[in-house]
C-alpha cells in the first residue's frame, strides 16, 4: 500500500513540470539581424522567428533544425536536447544567432 501514494505524487510532479517549462521564445529578424542574437531556452520550448524584412531568411543549425522564414512571416521550431545551438541564415551567412539550452 505504501507504493501507490508515491507513484501518484511522481506523476503529478511530472505533469506540472512539463506544463510549466514549455515556453515560446520570440526572436525578431530585422535589417539582417536576429534580435536578440542570443536566447536561452529549455528542451520542449518553441522558438518563433518573426521576419520583418522584405526578404526571406532561414534559421539553420546543422544537424538540428532548418527553418525557412519567408519575408513578413514567421517560422518556428521546438527545441530538443540541450547545449548551445548556433544557427545562421543560409541566404545571408553573416546573420548569426545562438540558443543556449539548459534544463
Ligand atoms: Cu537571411
Amino acid at each position: 500500500m505504501s507504493a501507490l501514494p508515491k507513484l501518484c505524487l511522481a506523476a503529478g510532479l511530472s505533469l506540472t513540470g512539463t506544463a510549466a517549462s514549455a515556453a515560446t521564445i520570440e526572436v525578431t529578424i530585422e535589417k539582417l539581424e536576429f534580435r536578440p542574437a542570443m536566447v536561452t531556452a529549455r528542451p520542449g520550448d518553441t522558438i518563433v522567428w518573426r521576419n520583418k524584412d522584405v526578404m526571406d531568411h532561414t534559421a539553420t543549425s546543422k544537424g538540428s533544425f532548418d527553418v525557412v522564414i519567408p519575408a513578413g512571416k514567421s517560422g518556428s521550431t521546438v527545441i530538443k536536447g540541450d547545449g548551445v545551438a548556433e544557427y545562421y541564415c543560409r541566404y545571408h551567412p553573416n546573420m548569426k544567432g545562438q540558443i543556449e539550452v539548459s534544463n
